[in-house]
């Protein structure tokens, strides 16, 4: 018996059985860590890498929590009308790839469904680059048997008639309110405040952007049918949704411009929407309210 086991009273079973315990088990565990969720699959589209309004830190975050089968990139990823216009590519942007080629090198199937501000990948559908398959669609077979269209979602805007709001999503006013939102972000950090999309609020609250989205999912829901799926998995409008629409399931991903969500399927087949702005909004919340249960002194006014 060891002496240090003897001053501690142990018995010589339970020294053996310390011993039994691997060393790395006593380890620190490394700073940030997070035991990570489980999922089957996830999707995210519209991250836009190459533009300023892209929330690549966010993305980071959220893809570091999480371990899937099938990771669905779906569409909008890099954007190429942007950076046709001029280079801008911070760090953050190429930490994004190189997560993403991790986790397919990792063992997760990875599959890139062209967009449009990505259409220049188009032509490389059918190929893989890296362990990621591209693909203009997909059709994902959830774990409860139902077959899912997986599209970016641009082709039904022809089919949409409110076409004078969907000119500006791709318009001038469009990019002042994205700019908006990241200088009102910006002013939120100063004061330590976490990130709020400004211009996810608005478009719920303007009413030809509420029309529009209610047009662009019944489009796609219908085309859907028609396709004889049970339901469709799209992104492109910056909306995330879970809407049953006639006997097809509409879903749609949202985007990590505005809104900062994704798509994710458990084990046995059930699909949600994560929002991880309105996580990392709450865990500074829950932060902020046990800094403040520390006990204050109270000053009085005399
Ligand atoms: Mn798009």
């Amino acid at each position: 018996m060891t002496r240090s086991a003897k001053a501690w009273g142990l018995s010589p079973t339970a020294t053996e059985l310390a011993k039994s315990i691997p060393a790395w088990l006593d380890l620190p565990e490394p700073r940030g860590f997070r035991p990570k969720r489980k999922v089957r699959t996830v999707w995210v589209s519209d991250i836009h890498l190459g533009t300023r309004g892209c929330n690549a830190e966010m993305l980071l975050d959220f893809l570091a929590s999480i371990e899937c089968e099938t990771l669905y990139l779906v569409g909008d990823i890099v954007d190429g009308w942007r950076l046709s216009r001029g280079w801008y590519w911070p760090d953050a942007h190429n930490e994004v790839v190189r997560r993403v080629l991790k986790m397919a090198h990792r063992g997760t199937r990875v599959v890139l469904i062209a967009g449009n501000h990505d259409e220049m990948l188009r032509p490389y559908a059918g190929m893989s680059f890296g362990g990621v398959e591209i693909a203009l669609e997909a059709v994902h077979v959830t774990a409860d048997g139902r077959r899912l269209l997986v599209t970016h979602g641009d082709k039904f805007d022809g089919v949409v008639l409110y076409a004078r709001w969907l000119a500006f999503l791709g318009d001038k006013a469009y990019e002042i309110l994205l700019r908006t939102n990241r200088w009102f972000n910006k002013v939120r950090r100063w004061f330590k405040l976490p990130y709020w999309s400004l211009s996810a609020y608005l478009k719920k609250r303007v009413k030809n952007a509420v029309q529009f989205v209610c047009a662009f999912e019944e489009a796609v829901a219908h085309a859907a049918r028609d396709m004889d799926v049970d339901g469709v998995i799209c992104g492109h409008i910056h909306c995330a949704e879970i809407r049953q629409i006639g006997d097809v399931t509409y879903y749609n991903d949202g985007d990590w411009v505005e809104s900062c969500t994704a798509l994710v399927e458990d084990h046995a087949g059930a699909i949600s929407i994560v929002d991880w702005a309105a996580i990392c909004f709450e865990e500074a919340f829950a932060k902020a309210e046990k800094a403040e249960a520390e006990p204050v002194r109270i000053k009085e006014d005399a």
